[in-house]
């Protein structure tokens, strides 16, 4: 209206255009309709604008920003608002970054084309946070690497073997493919795969913490270097958010506690703005697989009707509450905690927790249950939670007792022969087969075992050691010694494959992890036995001139070799066996927690900020 006014000397608009009356009055109504609607307009500017700022209230704008502490809380709350009368819609806004594999592909290559709005890195408004590194080391109770006692000369002479195994292991990768994702050891080439949505280097980040521990200096050097100068985070492709954040994000974050440097620290920070996108979703589940580039993330192809899988959303919260930790942004812990109400408001059938979970709605999508693939690291993660947290995440611990107790009631078993195997679960029926994934177990229940009721202690270590033991026989009674990808006990076999696909050994950690947990907690020495059995084999079958590689058939003595050294070989593998060889003091697990890629992070002993909201 101000507009309007007549000025003195000069005529008033309508009047200079030569208006009558009722075309005035039209002309005012037509004006004072295109201001409303350029008011309108604002809302629909993006939230950067500098004009949305200036003429609309601040916290208006802010709540879509992914990393502002007021931001994520507001998300986390109402997604749990959501949920309550689901199913509906995911918010305008956050539809374009999770088109689900059934959207019709022509709308999913237009949104994949669609400008990077979500993947923006959040601005974080306040003050800037220092974590304080010195305060975090003084609350170590042993020094990192072990204080080096006399030791026997056959464990050093072991534990320099494994060493040496790693360096070679490593040299090959430098010389043949460093930068890339992984050495083909055969073929002397490096391999990029499609897991990492562009990221390179998996080798380098995997192995940083190993290389550390193991002192091998000047290649540790080596790592570091090509992280600080060709590790490159602006990648545009298809990345699993499980792999990258066990990983890189573990890799990175357990290698910035155990040095200090600060490259380490913020490439993790970087690397974990870039996964939070994958949660924007109705229920705040995160999808399986992310764009790092553009933010969009959408369930695997494979996975039952858009589901997320247990074990990739439920194996991000040990590394997410060190991101908060470090960043002092609470975002990365609410994104997890968030995850943890969804899983306690959903039923369980018989208490356990199947693997496949809708991201949209909440419920389970199919009662398929494992304590290997698809489930497994979700349940390492609730024990190591409680115990990373000083034992005070009480309702991680609670959890994991309660699942450990449906799955002995319902999946463990006893085979003919007398051992003891924890099945699959189909909907009610029994699948008498055991993953080599599922061997990791031995180890989690003995870790877990120590804090059980004084009644439970010893049973729980004695599942956990006959565990350990059928996997041990996995390996024992192949003709390599090394052991098949699944086991099964029916038809008459026991802890042997019986499918041609399954005879495959790809250089995987988890019976040598359980041997080094049961090593650490009971120091019966068939523990380091069997470990040495393993390094033997590996250099008798797996190691050729380029590195080590992986076989196709653990029940023949001449088999075939798949050229690919895995990562997670450097990172895990060679990683338990150095430790079931070294004093306990090295990396105490007093001190540290493992993550699922045994990457050590430290336990709160200094009261994280991001402590855990009960
Ligand atoms: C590793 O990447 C991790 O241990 C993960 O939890 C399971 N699979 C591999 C090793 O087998």
């Amino acid at each position: 209206m101000v507009l309007l006014r007549k000025l003195p000397g000069m005529p008033g608009w309508p009047a200079a255009l030569g208006l009558r009356l009722p075309q005035k009055f039209l002309f005012l109504l037509f004006l004072s309709g295109l201001l409303t609607l350029c008011f309108g307009a604002l809302f629909l500017l993006p939230d950067s604008s500098r004009f949305k700022r200036l003429f609309l209230p601040r916290r208006a704008t802010a709540s879509t920003s992914s990393s502002s502490s007021a931001s994520s809380s507001s998300a986390a709350s109402s997604s749990s608002t959501r949920d309550t009368d689901l199913p509906r819609s995911p918010p305008a806004a956050a539809e374009p970054r999770h088109a689900s594999p059934a959207a019709p592909r022509r709308l999913r290559e237009k949104l994949r084309a669609a400008p990077a709005t979500g993947a923006a890195p959040a601005r974080d408004t306040r003050a800037p946070f220092r974590f304080d590194y010195e305060r975090f080391r003084r609350s170590l109770r042993h020094p990192v690497r072990g204080r080096r006692p006399g030791e026997d000369p056959e464990t050093r002479a072991r534990r320099m073997k494994i060493k040496e195994m790693m360096k070679f292991a490593w040299d090959n990768y430098k010389l043949y493919a460093l930068g890339k994702n992984e050495l083909r050891p055969l073929t002397k080439n490096g391999h990029i795969g499609n897991m990492f949505g562009g990221l390179r280097g998996a080798t380098v980040v995997d192995a940083l913490d190993t290389l550390y521990i193991m002192e091998l200096e000047e290649e540790f050097q080596e790592a570091k270097k090509w992280v600080e100068k060709s590790f490159d985070l602006n990648v545009n492709g298809e990345a699993s958010l499980f792999e990258v954040n066990i990983r890189y994000v573990g890799g990175l974050l357990a290698t910035y506690y155990l040095t200090g440097e600060e490259v380490f620290k913020s490439k993790a920070l970087e690397l974990g703005e870039k996964l939070l996108p994958a949660f924007n979703t109705p229920t705040g589940i995160p999808r399986g697989v992310i764009n790092l580039g553009s933010g969009m993330s959408w369930s695997w192809g494979w996975a039952s009707a858009g589901s997320s899988i247990l074990a990739e959303f439920g194996t991000l919260h040990l590394e997410f509450l060190h991101l908060s930790e470090l960043s002092g942004n609470p975002v990365f812990a609410e994104k997890v905690m968030n995850i943890r109400k969804v899983l306690n408001r959903v039923e369980k059938p018989q208490g356990l927790y199947p693997n496949f979970l809708s991201p949209v709605t909440g419920n389970w999508v199919q009662h398929h249950v494992s304590i290997g693939g698809l489930g497994d690291s979700f349940y390492e993660y609730l024990i190591k939670s409680w115990l990373m947290s000083d034992k005070k995440d009480s309702e991680a611990k609670k959890m994991y007792d309660d699942a450990l107790e449906a799955i002995e009631k319902h999946l463990v078993k006893k085979s003919a022969g007398g051992l003891t195997y924890i099945a699959e679960w189909r909907g009610g029926v029994l699948d008498h087969k055991m993953g080599h994934l599922a061997c990791f177990s031995g180890g989690m229940i003995a870790l877990g075992a120590e804090h059980a009721g004084e009644e439970r202690k010893q049973h729980y270590m004695d599942l956990a050691a006959e565990i350990t033991t059928t996997c041990h026989e996995s390996y024992a009674r192949s003709d390599t010694k090394l052991g098949p990808e699944a086991f099964r006990f029916d038809a008459g076999t026991e802890a042997m494959a019986t499918r041609l696909s399954e005879r495959y050994y790809i250089l995987r950690p988890e019976v040598v992890e359980s041997y080094m947990y049961m090593w650490r907690l009971t120091h019966d020495p068939k523990y380091r036995q069997w470990g040495w059995e393993v390094v033997k084999a590996l250099e008798k079958h797996c190691r050729v001139e380029a590195g080590f590689s992986g076989i196709r058939d653990v029940y023949t003595t001449t088999p075939a070799h798949d050229n690919m050294q895995q990562s997670f070989f450097l990172a895990e593998t060679l990683k338990y066996l150095y430790l079931l060889f070294c004093e306990d003091d090295v990396l105490s697990l007093d001190d540290w927690v493992f993550n699922t890629e045994a990457h050590p992070l430290p336990v709160n002993h200094t009261n994280f900020k991001a402590s855990v909201q009960q």
